[in-house]
């Protein structure tokens, strides 16, 4: 595997400078717009563990069942030979899921490596020190970043067979547009033996996927506002939170599940030197969470040019993993 860098790492070699720059360029523009992958910092990480233990927010129960009851055929689909290659996580989180199949395979005796990938480096501590203790014998190598730049250094680390998790719909972050370009780039940079496990939340009754995302605690409202107050602290802003209002659509039609942040009133907001004019009313585009057809996964992965070569779904079919290869 030789990976180029992506077009999106290339600017960012300072982490604020990309940050600063971003953000003004995002709120800059018209619509206004900022980046979820800004949310997972040391409180959005925090704030995002609880998102996965609601009860509204499926998708982690959904991949659990999976990853806990159908542990063998996963495993048999990334690694049917059992010889050795590397296991590298793009947004590996807490690796809550991923730790079922880690145990599955160090077990078997299997010779992998474990690389999660993550922009938050608080979070691959707490994960690094939890699987240090559950499974002593797993190498890992964490690496902290943006999935391209990462990728490419895994490649440079190692030799080894490629096997790639996206887990989490994590996927559903870009949209339709980026993913096809981001799959494109994957296609393009692996190995023919390379495969990657993708997965994917699909579509199902809009409610329940509203509801996901839209919990009466507030806690998705929190996890929105906290990227307001990490632009104050990092950023030296001064958003007043409470003039800014959580609201969330699904589109039942394009599987659009989308989150914005209503300005509640005309308003100034300073960041550092640069000064942001909001109208009351007028949206920050915060977050898409894309929903899928099983057609458009596969539309997706032919356009790539990538083969699914397996499939598996939760008992309920409101999630499924899917196993790409070159
Ligand atoms: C971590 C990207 C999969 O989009 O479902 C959860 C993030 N945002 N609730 C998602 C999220 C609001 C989550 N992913």
């Amino acid at each position: 595997m030789n990976l180029r860098l992506h077009p999106d790492s290339q600017v960012k070699n300072d982490h604020i400078d990309g940050f600063r720059s971003d953000v003004l360029e995002g709120l800059h523009g018209n619509p206004k717009k900022l980046s979820s992958k800004y949310f997972y910092n040391k409180k959005g990480d925090h704030l995002f563990q609880k998102i996965m233990t609601m009860p509204e927010y499926y998708l982690t129960k959904s991949e659990l069942d999976i990853f806990k009851n159908k542990t063998a055929d996963l495993a048999n689909l990334i690694t049917p030979d059992n010889e050795p290659f590397d296991l590298i996580e793009l947004g590996a989180g807490d690796a809550m899921k991923s730790t079922f199949l880690l145990k599955y395979l160090v077990e078997k005796g299997t010779d992998f490596s474990y690389m999660p990938i993550d922009i938050s480096g608080n979070i691959l501590s707490i994960l690094n020190k939890k699987l240090s203790q559950e499974i002593p014998t797993l190498k890992i190598i964490p690496l902290e970043g943006e999935y391209f730049e990462m990728l490419q250094k895994a490649a440079s680390l190692s030799s080894r067979r490629k096997v790639i998790l996206f887990l989490g719909s994590n996927i559903g972050n870009m949209s339709l547009e980026e993913t096809e370009n981001f799959c494109k780039d994957l296609n393009q940079n692996l190995a023919s033996d390379d495969v990657v496990l993708i997965g994917f939340d699909l579509k199902k009754n809009p409610h329940i996927i509203l509801n996901a995302y839209n919990d009466k605690e507030g806690i998705t409202a929190a996890f929105n506002l906290n990227l307001l107050t990490r632009i104050n602290t990092e950023l030296d802003a001064d958003f007043d939170l409470k003039e800014f209002q959580h609201y969330q659509t699904y589109d039942p039609v394009s599987g659009a599940c989308k989150s914005y942040l209503v300005s509640l009133k005309d308003q100034n907001v300073t960041i550092g030197n640069d000064l942001i004019s909001f109208k009351e009313n007028e949206l920050i585009d915060m977050e898409i969470s894309q929903k899928f057809s099983p057609e458009k996964i596969q539309e997706l992965s032919e356009k790539s040019g990538f083969k699914i070569i397996g499939e598996i779904k939760d008992s309920k079919k409101w999630f499924v993993d899917t196993v790409w290869q070159v």
